[in-house]
C-alpha cells in the first residue's frame, strides 16, 4: 500500500466538513479538523498509513482537548498563512518587505527566554542510566505528572500535527519524527529548521517508526478569553525524555530548545541513546567542508561549548590563498561508521537557529547573508524602518529602536536592546556557502574532529591526540570560559564534555565508553584524527595571541596535513600532552604574527598542566565505576611524562 500524503487527501464521506467547519477549509486540501472529527474512522487514516502515528493523534487529541487539529503539510503556503494569522493575533510583526522579505519578528515572554536546564528530564527506568549530568525522574510518576499538565492543555488553541525527518530524505542515517504542539511559532521554526510536513509524511510507512513528541505552551484559552502574543507556563515548565520508549513532552515553553523538539530533545538527547544502541553517534557538532589551493576536499566536525563561535566556524572565510570553505552543519552532526571503516556524518537539520547577538559583516559575512529574506528572529530589536538590529552588528545602534520586550530604546537606556540569547531561525539553503553534500543521503567521510573551548590559559592553539583513546579523553576534558551571566559567575571555567553536558540522554560515563567503542570498529587509517583547538588563549596583558576567525583555517589546514602526515614530516612534535604543532607547521604567511607568539600558542606550561590533570580527575570521578579505566591510565601517563 503507498503512503496517502496530505496533498492527495479527500474527505472521507464521514468527515464532510459541516457548515461551521468549512470555514476553516485551507487551500485545496484539507487539514483543519474539529476534535470531533479526529475520532472518526477514516479522517486521519486518508492522510498517513501508520496505524501507530492514527492512534497516538488520537490519544492526544482526547487528551488535550484543542479545539481544531491542523495537519501540517509542510508548504510554503502553509507558512504564510500561520505567519500571517500569527501578526493578526499579534504574536509576530511583518518587518519591512522591501528590507527584509517574507520576515517575522517575534518577542518572546520576558520568562521564557533560553532552555531551562533545571526543568529538563532524562525519565528513564533506572536512575543511574540518567547518570550525574541529567535532572531524572522515574517515569510512571513522570508520566502521571505530565498527563495532569497536558489535560485539556490545548483548549481554545489550535492543535498542529507536524511530521518532520531529521536528516537528508531518503537517507538511511535520517529519522523520522512527529510533533504536535499548539504553538505557530513552533510550526513556522520546524519548517525552517526540519524537512517538515508532507516530505516527511510520505517516508512513513505502516511499520515506520517514528519519534513522538508532544509540546503545548500550557495555557489553554477560556471560552472568549484573549490571548496574549507568547502563551507559556513558567511555573509549570517540564521538559521530559524517555529514552526507553523514545518519547518526548515538553508543557510550558515555547521558546528554541525547549519548544522545536527535533533539535535538542530529538537529534541530540533521543539521538544520543539511539547511537548507543545502533552503534553511532549523535554530537553538539557542525560538519565543514574545506578544499585546499590543490582542490582536495576535506571534512571536519567540532564539537564547542557555547560562546566559542561554533557558527561562525561552520560558515568562516579562509585566509589561506586558494583556500575554500563551505558549511555543512552549524550545530548538530550524526556520525556514522561506513562499511569502509571511515566516519560519515549528515547535519541532522535544515536550518540554522542561531544566537543573533555579536552576529556581524565582521564576525560572520555569510551568517549575515543568510538573513536577507524568509526569516524569524525572536527577542532581537526592531527598527523604525522595520528591520531588526542586535548587539554587536553594527558598532553604532541605528536611533529610534524599539528592544526586545517592545519598549522604546536608547544606549543610555542600562539595558541590551536584544536579549543575549536572541535568535535567527535561517534556511541553510540561503547560506552562501552551504556545502553540496548538505543534502548527500550518505553523509560526508571525516578526516578530522575538533574538541575546542574559550580557554585564555592552558590549552595550546592546536594537539593532536596520539590515538583514538587519547582523543576521547580530549572530548571528555573539554571546558570553557563562561561569558554570560545567565550562566553562572562570568570568568569561570566549566567542564562541558564533548560540548555535550546538557544533551547526553543518558549515563555521561557510558557515553565516553560507547565513544571508544565505536573508535575500536573503525579502520585505523581511515578513522578521523581528533585534536584539541583553543582560538581564546590570551598573554599577561590579556590580549587574544590569536587572531581566530577566518585564519583559523590555518588551524585547520594544519590539522588535515597532521591527520595524514608521518612523523618524518616534522608537522607536529611529541609532548606529554599530545603532538604539537612543530615551528613553523602552520602556515601563517601573510598574517601579522611573530614566530615567538606562534611559539607560546603551540607550547603549554607543565605546572599549570598538572593542576588541569588534577581538576580533570577530581571532575572524572563524579562519574564513579561507569568511567571507562582508559581515561586514568592516559592521565597517568601524563603526569609520569611531565615529571621528567
Ligand atoms: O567566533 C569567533 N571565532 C571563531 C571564528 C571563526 N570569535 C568570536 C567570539 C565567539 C562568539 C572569536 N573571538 C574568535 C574566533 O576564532 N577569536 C576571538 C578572540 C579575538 C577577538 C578579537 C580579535 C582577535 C581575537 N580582534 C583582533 O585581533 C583585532
Ligand atoms: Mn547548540
Amino acid at each position: 500500500m503507498q503512503p496517502v500524503s496530505a496533498s492527495s487527501y479527500a474527505p472521507a464521506p464521514c468527515a464532510v466538513p459541516t457548515q461551521a467547519h468549512a470555514q476553516h477549509e485551507v487551500g485545496p486540501m484539507r487539514k483543519v479538523f474539529s476534535k470531533e472529527d479526529i475520532p472518526q474512522e477514516g479522517v486521519l487514516e486518508a492522510w498517513t498509513v501508520n496505524s501507530d502515528l492514527i492512534s497516538w493523534v488520537r490519544e492526544k487529541v482526547s487528551l488535550c482537548t484543542p479545539d481544531e487539529v491542523y495537519l501540517c503539510d509542510g508548504s510554503d503556503e502553509e507558512y504564510t498563512e500561520l505567519c500571517d494569522l500569527s501578526v493578526e493575533k499579534g504574536s509576530f510583526i511583518k518587518l519591512d518587505e522591501t528590507l527584509r522579505p517574507n520576515s517575522y519578528l517575534v518577542r518572546s515572554d520576558p520568562d521564557d527566554v533560553a532552555r531551562v536546564e533545571s526543568k529538563t528530564f532524562i525519565c528513564s527506568e533506572s536512575k543511574e542510566d540518567a547518570g550525574p549530568t541529567n535532572n531524572w525522574k522515574d517515569p510512571s510518576v513522570m508520566k502521571h505528572e505530565l498527563q495532569g499538565k497536558f489535560s485539556e492543555c490545548m483548549k481554545g488553541r489550535t492543535m498542529y500535527v507536524i511530521p518532520f525527518c531529521m536528516g537528508p530524505i531518503g537517507s538511511p542515517m535520517s529519522k523520522i519524527g512527529v510533533e504536535i504542539s499548539d504553538s505557530p511559532y513552533v510550526v513556522c521554526n520546524m519548517k525552517i529548521m526540519t524537512r517538515m510536513g508532507e516530505q516527511a509524511l510520505d517516508k512513513l510507512t505502516e511499520a515506520t517508526p517514528f519519534i513522538p513528541c508532544i509540546h503545548s505552551v500550557g495555557q489553554p484559552l477560556a471560552h472568549g478569553e484573549q490571548d496574549v502574543p507568547w502563551p507559556c507556563n513558567p511555573d509549570e515548565t517540564c521538559i521530559a525524555h524517555f529514552p526507553e520508549t523514545k518519547e518526548i513532552w515538553s508543557f510550558g515553553s515555547g521558546y528554541g530548545g525547549n519548544a522545536l523538539l527535533g533539535k535538542k530533545c530529538l537529534a541530540l538527547r533521543i539521538a544520543s541513546v539511539m547511537a548507543s544502541e545502533e552503534g553511532w553517534l549523535a554530537e553538539h557538532m557542525l560538519i565543514l567542508k574545506i578544499t585546499n589551493s590543490d582542490s582536495e576536499v576535506k571534512f571536519i566536525t567540532g564539537a564547542f561549548p557555547s560562546a566559542c563561535g561554533k557558527t561562525n566556524l561552520a560558515m568562516h572565510t579562509p585566509t589561506i590563498p586558494g583556500c575554500k570553505v563551505e558549511c555543512v552543519g552549524d550545530d548538530i552532526a550524526w556520525l556514522h561508521p561506513g562499511d569502509d571503516g571511515k566516519l560519515y556524518a549528515i547535519n541532522p537539520e535544515a536550518g540554522f537557529f542561531g544566537v543573533a547577538p555579536g552576529t556581524s559583516m565582521e564576525s560572520n559575512p555569510n551568517a549575515m547573508k543568510s538573513l536577507t529574506e524568509n526569516c524569524l528572529f525572536t527577542n532581537v530589536a526592531l527598527t523604525p524602518a522595520g528591520d531588526v538590529w542586535w548587539e554587536g552588528m553594527t558598532d553604532v545602534p541605528p536611533d529610534g529602536l524599539i528592544d526586545w520586550r517592545g519598549n522604546p530604546w536608547t544606549p543610555e537606556s542600562g539595558t541590551t536592546a536584544a536579549h543575549p540569547n536572541a535568535r535567527f531561525t535561517a534556511p541553510a539553503s540561503q547560506c552562501p556557502v552551504i556545502a553540496d553534500e548538505f543534502d548527500a543521503p550518505d553523509g560526508v567521510p571525516i578526516s578530522a574532529i575538533l574538541f575546542g573551548g574559550r580557554r585564555p590559559g592552558t590549552i595550546p592553539l592546536a594537539c593532536m591526540a596520539r590515538s583514538w583513546e587519547e582523543g576521547v579523553l580530549m572530548g571528555a576534558s573539554v571546558s570553557s570560559q563562561k561569558t554570560a551571566a545567565a550562566e553562572g559567575t562570568v570568568g569561570e571555567i566549566r567542564h562541558d564534555p564533548f560540548a555535550m553536558k546538557p544533551f547526553i540522554g543518558y549515563n555521561a560515563g557510558d557515553y565516553f565508553r560507547h565513544w571508544l567503542e565505536v573508535g575500536k570498529g573503525l579502520d585505523p587509517e581511515g578513522a578521523p584524527k581528533i585534536f584539541s583547538v583553543n582560538w581564546f588563549r590570551q598573554d599577561q596583558e590579556g590580549n587574544f595571541m590569536w587572531p581566530g576567525f577566518g585564519d583559523n583555517s590555518r588551524v585547520l589546514e594544519w590539522a588535515l596535513k597532521a591527520a595524514s602526515a608521518s612523523e618524518a614530516e616534522k608537522l607536529y612534535v611529541d609532548s606529554p600532552i599530545g603532538l604539537l604543532p612543530a615551528p613553523g607547521s602552520i602556515d601563517t604567511r601573510g598574517i601579522n604574527i611573530d614566530a615567538g607568539t606562534m611559539e607560546k600558542l603551540a607550547s603549554f606550561d607543565p605546572t599549570k598542566w598538572e593542576a588541569e590533570i588534577a581538576g580533570n580527575r577530581d571532575y572524572f570521578e563524579t562519574f564513579g565505576k561507569t568511567l571507562p579505566p582508559v581515561f586514568s591510565k592516559i592521565l597517568d601517563a601524563m603526569e609520569e611524562d611531565l615529571q621528567v
